[in-house]
């Protein structure tokens, strides 16, 4: 049958201090508004919200070298990672919705605490590795998968709040979608650590059907691990998604978008999502806001099932006359 029977549990994270543009901590209330927790429910999902975690305010958060406001992005992380924790002990599959890509360390942290070993999907233009050493802007959300990966903990110095992190994720456990700006210093990385990248070369030679099944079948090449999908939504190309902090030309089309969701939901093993970076005052307009804010929600029901043939319940009579 096709309905699905999935339990969400869904957690906002209004935060935007992993970079410099205000805006992105609108999102996770902009995305319930368009509708989300009903279009789930409608699809036969059974839905917990847990509501928005709340932040601490961080006095005097100075840069530790280029790192920006290091103290307020390790504080808010490790409430994230507390929150995601408690929903997977709660047995729902998490949807955290962002804010900013810097909450990816407390969400697969937490994730991780709860599931120990996990595959991740990064689908961004970005990779996100940076180290603080590295980091051209010393923006945080340029840097989550750095503190993650445990190949990389040598070349990550000490900051101030980010002492609860532990690596939780090996790098032949990653696999990146959609990249298509990499600065230098993270293309060393990924290539150093022998990291899985299907960039939009590759997405435009293989197409989206073969790049998703390459994907499933390295990251279950061994043990079928819990799978954390980290999904920027600057992935898509800016014509859809144009309400977002640093958008990128030449991105995923609205379809190849939905299909890596409607790929990994087939999997059945989905266990946290994050939607993050949309910014609606980094759209021009209210239609430019709305498309991008559509394509979160529609990328969301994407993970939970909903299939574009159409989907019916188990228990489904026809009508008689
Ligand atoms: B996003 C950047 F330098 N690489 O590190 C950096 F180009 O979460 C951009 O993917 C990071 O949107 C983009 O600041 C972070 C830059
Ligand atoms: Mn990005
Ligand atoms: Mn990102």
């Amino acid at each position: 049958y096709k309905r699905s029977h999935h339990s969400v549990g869904i957690i906002g994270a209004p935060f935007s201090k992993g970079q410099p543009r205000d805006g992105v901590e609108k999102g996770p209330d902009l995305i319930r508004a368009a509708g989300l927790v009903e279009k789930l429910k409608a699809q036969g999902c059974a839905v917990r919200d847990y509501g928005n975690v709340t932040f601490e305010e961080v006095a005097n958060d100075e840069p530790i070298g280029n790192v920006k406001r290091p103290r307020a992005v390790g504080s808010a992380n490790q409430r994230l990672s507390a929150a995601v924790h408690a929903v997977k002990n709660d047995g729902h599959t998490c949807v955290m919705l962002g804010g900013d890509h810097s909450l990816a360390i407390g969400s697969i942290q937490g994730h991780a605490a709860a599931k120990k070993d996990l595959s991740v999907v990064w689908v961004d233009a970005h990779a996100d590795i940076n180290t603080p050493l590295t980091s051209p802007t010393g923006n945080i959300h340029g840097q989550p998968m750095s503190y993650l990966i445990h190949e990389l903990q040598s070349k990550i110095p000490v900051l101030p709040n980010f002492s609860w992190i532990k690596p939780c994720v090996s790098a032949k456990d990653i696999v990146y979608i959609g990249l298509r700006d990499v600065d230098p210093e993270e293309h060393h990385i990924l290539k150093l650590l022998g990291i899985k990248v299907y960039s939009m070369t590759e997405v435009d030679r293989l197409g989206i059907a073969k790049v998703m099944e390459e994907t499933c079948d390295y990251i279950f090449s061994k043990v079928k691990k819990p799978i954390h999908l980290s999904y920027d939504i600057d992935a898509l190309d800016p014509s859809i998604s144009p309400a977002t902090g640093t958008p990128v030309v030449g991105g995923l089309t609205y379809r190849e978008g939905i299909y890596i969701t409607e790929h990994i939901s087939q999997t059945g093993l989905l266990s946290a999502v994050d939607m993050v970076e949309v910014n609606p005052k980094r759209g021009r307009t209210d239609d430019e806001i709305s498309s991008t804010v559509n394509a979160a929600v529609d990328l969301i029901r994407g993970c939970f099932g909903k299939l574009r043939e159409g989907n019916h319940p188990a228990d489904y009579k026809m009508p008689l006359p």
